[in-house]
Parts: C-alpha cells; structure tokens; sequence
C-alpha cells in the first residue's frame, strides 16, 4: 500500500513482527483474537514461530520456561481483556521464578477505557499488570515499537530476569506510517543482560570464609542453573570437595549420582553445616527461611545473587556477592589458587553415612510390590527408564507426584527439569512441557499428578496438533493428595479432595490422533513409557496409583493450617 506521496506504508503491527525478528525473538506462544490475529499471521509470514494454544494462562508458561532455557525472553501473545488476564498468572508466575519473558497483548481503545465506556473487552490493561511483574509499558505510536521492545527486552533479562508487560492498543496496531521512516527505527537491543562483576573484596571475603570452616555446603538454585555457570559451578564443586544440595529446578547441573551431591542428607546438611553458600537460591519458604530448627543457628551464610535486595532479605549474611553468577564463579575458581579449602573429612564421611541410610529407606519403598500402585513402586519404574534416557526434559507437578517425583527421578543435565517452582503453581505443567519440546526440540516426560494434570489438559490437542515427541504420565490416585477422603457431612457429594479415580485420562489423547496407555503394574509403566519415548508420538499413560497412599499436601503438610475445632 502507498500513501499520496507515492511512499510505501507499513503499520503498527507489521513493524512489531519486524522488530521482534530483529531481535532474534523468532518463537510465539499465544492465543489470537480480535486484535492481534493478523499480527499472528505475519509472523508467519516472515517466518517466525507462531505456537497456538487453548488457553494463554499455558502459553504463559510455554514462554516462560523458554526464557529460563535459553536467557532470551520467551514471547507470550494475548488478546485484550481475558486473554489478558488469562496470561497474566504466568507472567506473575514467571516473575516470581526470575524467567524472562514478555507478555504482548493487544488491547482496545484508549479513548474509550480511559472515559469508562464500556469498549469491546475494554481494561486498562497496562496498570492493572504493574504490581505483577517487573515492568510494564504501553506503546501508542508506531515510531515507538523498537525503543518500546527493547525496554521490554532489558527489563526482562538484566539483573533479576522477570516478566514484562507490552501493551499494543488498537489504534497502534493498525496505524500507518511510511516503511522507510518505520525501518529506520527499528535495531537489534546490545547486550541486554551485561555483566555484573562482583567486588573483588566479596569473592575475597568468601573464599576466607570457606577456606576457615569445618562443615561447608553449597546449594545451588535454579538461578545458578539459569546462569549457564555449569562448567565454574561443576569446578568449584569438585576442586573444594564441598558437598552440594541442588535446589529442584537446580537438579542436573551438577549429576544426581555425583558422589558429593547431598541431596539424600538434606535434613543432615542444613542443620549442621557451619559456612553455606548459596548460588542462586533465594533463602524464602524452599529453605526454611535461613532458620529455626532446620539450620544451624551459628552457621555463616555466603550469598552469590546478582539482586542486591535479595541479601539479608532474611537472614543476615556474612559474605554476600552481588554479581552474575558467571562473573562470580570465574571469580570464585580463579580464587581457589590462593584459599585452601577442603571440608573435614570427619563431614563428608557423616554426609556420606547419613545418605547411605536415606538410600536403604528409600530402596525399600522403592521395592514395595503393591498393587494398586503406591507412588513410589510407580515412580520407579519411571526412574529405570529415564536413567537409560539421560537427556531428556522432565516436567514434573502435583504435591506427592511432584515431592516423592523430585527425590526419585534423577536428573544427569543442566535445565532439563521443570517444576511447579517458587510459588508450588498447579497448571504450569502441559505450557512447560510444549515451551521445552517446541525449544529444546528433545523430547519430553511429563510426571503429573491429576489434580494437576487438569489445569492445563486440554493443551493435549496442541501436543497433537504439533506433533511433539511427549509423554505425559497421570499419577491418578483419584485426587488432590489423596482420592479416598469421606464427604464429613456424609452426603452423596465427593470430598473436597476427590477426584475421579476410575477416569480414563488416555482417552483423552486418542480423541486427538496420540497413543493412550492404562498402566495398572510398574512393569506396564516402564514397557509404555519404553513405547512412548521410542515412538516420539504424543501419549499419555494413566497409572492407577493406590487413592488412599497420598500424604496431604505432599511434603509440605506443615504450611497446611489444621482446623483445631472437628466438625
Ligand atoms: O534428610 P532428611 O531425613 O530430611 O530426608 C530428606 C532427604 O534427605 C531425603 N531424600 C532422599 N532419600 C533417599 N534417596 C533420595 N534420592 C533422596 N532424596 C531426598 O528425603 C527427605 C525429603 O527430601 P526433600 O524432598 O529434598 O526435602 P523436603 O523436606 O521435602 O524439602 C522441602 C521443600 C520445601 C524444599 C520441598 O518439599 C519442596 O520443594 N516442595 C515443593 C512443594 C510444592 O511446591 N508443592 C506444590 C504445591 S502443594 C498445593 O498447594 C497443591 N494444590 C493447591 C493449588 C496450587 N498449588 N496451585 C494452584 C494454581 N491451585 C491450587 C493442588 C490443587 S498440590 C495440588 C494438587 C495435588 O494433587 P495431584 O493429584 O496433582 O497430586 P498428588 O498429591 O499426587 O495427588
Ligand atoms: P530456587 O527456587 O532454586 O532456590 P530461587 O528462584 O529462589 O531459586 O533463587 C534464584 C536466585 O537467583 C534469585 O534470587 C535471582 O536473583 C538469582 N539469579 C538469577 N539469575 C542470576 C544470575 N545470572 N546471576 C546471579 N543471580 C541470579
Ligand atoms: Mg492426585
């Protein structure tokens, strides 16, 4: 199209597609809808990724856990209003776990929400998304959407990665403006997450420290993982000798059979070590808040985060270091050649017993042969498979499939677990399992409890519809936490937490073109899952698991407040 000076036009959203192009941000997940349909298609046109799904609260997720993988912000894309709100949950999710990603939605006319008119899905989006992520911002002309996509990119990715809002009104996505002006705006964002290197002084500070104590331990958290450190971290590890506690979204980046890791002596760690260091790991609710009667009270605490509010946030700590992880530990290993650091040997033996225990305790769950399934003997099963498919993404939510999955399922690479994380969200489960095969392009295992499940199934047709090499197994024990609860008023209803333990969840797949698989012994886990994995089609498998075995709340039974008065 030509405007009357013979000049070729463009719009707003064509120079949205140019400019996430330029920048490299070649994947979207959303759902389309009145106004960012035609956006959607040319994406395609110029050859992005455009990844449909059901519901955006999954294309959300789908985003997010791609900017945890790859450190550049996974692209969300909704409609105004509901869809809109739809994503926002995994953008405050994503903020909350620290993944980059940014949440583009279109939105209505601003004439009209400003004067409260009742427009077509009319919100004021922009305001109602700033308490629930990083940043957020509105673009309303078209000479604008570089500059704004590239504050969205820098908020999303420098110091604490987190979610950004984007907000596309209307009237920008359609308004003209001539293609040479528009081109000339548009440039690729340079180094959007710098390097920022600690003070020498910390790393000295911290080395001294490990260098002076008797019982050292390191935990490592998802932000450590996220770092892309493995090498450093690894390193570090292994030339102090210092045992080492992965946080769950931190397993793998050092091998769950690595001979130091401490994992199976967490309780023994946390409560005697005397110098901790924590990479990447926030010390909130997933560590016992730094204290009480899981730490050891005179212990020191050393704190690598590249967010300087976070230290002391809870405890206070004796050697922080504010920096990325990856400056910290090229730091960190360089200044092993002038500190001496090595644990007692008296600590890692203590460590060492305490995990051998741990290990008889759980081989014998591990064994049990009942029938209905317990979690553990399915788990198991699980586990025999995936030890021989070492590189492969797992997902991983519900409360007992998830705390029972997390301490069976090994894990041998850096960022191939994904989980209900910071917040313990149920529904991030079928958007990881699509944002990982869609960006890693391996294929993925969903460990999902069927509460759990539920948040996000209906995505199964989107697996389908992409043909992604998934396998989604439903630990259905008929419930949240457990399927065998009584209604306490004694009516015909199910319990509160009751769910249909005799559903047939495989069924759901073959209404879209997968195979579904009724697994009610491990041996019939382990030969479909064997069969999943090698047919690389989608599938689910329904494992029939005991309704009465599960714990309330999995391991977290302690946060859940018990009425006092029975009723
Ligand atoms: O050392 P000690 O002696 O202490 O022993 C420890 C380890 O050393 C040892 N261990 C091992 N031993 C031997 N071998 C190995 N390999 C090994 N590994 C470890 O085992 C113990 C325990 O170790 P662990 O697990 O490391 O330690 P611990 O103490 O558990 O760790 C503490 C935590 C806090 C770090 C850990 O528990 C953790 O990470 N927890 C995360 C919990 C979480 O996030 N849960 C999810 C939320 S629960 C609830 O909220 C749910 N809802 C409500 C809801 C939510 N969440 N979201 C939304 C949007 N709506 C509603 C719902 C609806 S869960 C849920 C659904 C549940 O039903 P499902 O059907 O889906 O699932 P099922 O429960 O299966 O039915
Ligand atoms: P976990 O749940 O595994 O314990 P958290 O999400 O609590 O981990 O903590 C991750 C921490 O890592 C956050 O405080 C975040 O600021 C920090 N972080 C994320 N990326 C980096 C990085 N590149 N360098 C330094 N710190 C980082
Ligand atoms: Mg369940």
């Amino acid at each position: 199209m030509q405007n009357t000076q013979n000049q070729e036009m463009t719009d707003g959203m064509h120079i949205m597609v140019e400019a996430l192009k330029m920048n490299g941000l070649d994947t979207v997940f959303g759902v389309i809808g009145i106004p960012v349909t035609d956006m959607a298609r040319h994406m395609q046109e110029v050859g992005l990724r455009y990844i449909g799904f059901r519901h955006e609260q999954s294309a959300g997720n789908a985003a997010a856990i791609s900017g945890f993988m790859t450190q550049k912000p996974g692209i969300c894309l909704t409609v105004s209003a509901p869809g809109f709100l739809n994503g926002l949950t995994a953008l405050a999710t994503a903020t909350v776990n620290g993944f980059p990603m940014i949440q583009i939605s279109g939105s209505s006319e601003r004439p009209k929400i400003d004067l409260q008119q009742g427009d077509y899905e009319g919100l004021d989006q922009m305001n109602v998304a700033k308490p629930f992520c990083k940043a957020a911002y509105r673009i309303d002309r078209p000479e604008d959407i570089a500059i704004g996509l590239a504050r969205a990119i820098r908020a999303a990715v420098s110091g604490r990665p987190g979610g950004v809002y984007l907000d596309l009104t209307t009237a920008l996505l359609g308004s003209m403006i001539d293609k040479a002006s528009a081109t000339k705006t548009l440039f690729k964002v340079l180094e959007p997450a710098p390097k920022s290197i600690p003070a020498s002084t910390s790393i000295d500070r911290a080395l001294t420290l490990l260098a002076a104590a008797k019982k050292p331990l390191i935990i490592i958290g998802k932000g450590a993982a996220y770092a892309q450190a493995d090498a450093n971290i690894k390193a570090f590890v292994e030339k102090t000798g210092i045992p080492f506690l992965p946080m769950s979204m931190a397993k793998g980046l050092l091998p769950d059979d690595h001979p130091q890791s401490a994992a199976a002596a967490r309780g023994l760690v946390m409560k005697e070590a005397d110098v901790v260091m924590l990479i990447g790991a926030r010390l909130n609710w997933l560590l016992a808040h730094g204290k009480g009667k899981h730490w050891n009270p005179d212990g020191k605490l050393i704190q690598i985060d590249i967010e300087p509010q976070e230290i002391d946030s809870n405890r206070r700590i004796d050697a922080p270091i504010v920096g990325d992880i990856a400056s910290a530990m090229d730091a960190m290993v360089a200044g092993l050649g002038t500190h001496n650091i090595k644990p007692q040997s008296d600590w890692v033996d203590s460590v060492n017993k305490e995990k051998e225990q741990n290990f008889v305790k759980m081989d014998a769950k591990l064994n049990s042969t009942s029938i209905p399934m317990n979690y553990f003997n399915a788990l198991k099963a699980v586990r025999d498979v995936l030890d021989k498919n070492k590189d492969i993404y797992v997902v991983n939510e519900g409360a007992n499939t998830l705390d029972d999955g997390r301490n069976v399922i090994n894990m041998y690479y850096p960022r191939r677990r994904f989980d209900c994380g910071t917040w313990g969200v149920m529904g991030v489960g079928m958007g990881y399992v699509i944002g990982a095969a869609i960006t890693g392009k391996k294929q993925v295992v969903a460990i999902e409890g069927d509460s759990a499940f539920g948040f996000s199934g209906m995505e199964v047709e989107t697996i389908c519809r992409y043909h992604l090499p998934v396998t989604i197994l439903i630990f259905n024990n008929g419930g949240i936490y457990k399927g065998s609860d009584p209604n306490l008023g004694g009516g015909v209803d199910p319990s509160p937490t009751t769910l249909m333990a005799d559903a047939h969840y495989e069924k759901m797949i073959e209404a879209f073109g997968g195979v579904g698989y009724h697994a009610t012994t491990p041996d019939e886990i382990k030969k479909y899952l064997e069969q999943g994995i090698a047919s690389k089609k989608p599938t689910i498998i329904n494992c029939v698991i005991d309704p009465a075995v599960g714990t309330e709340s999995g391991h977290i039974g302690n946060l859940n407040p018990k009425s006092a008065v029975k009723v």
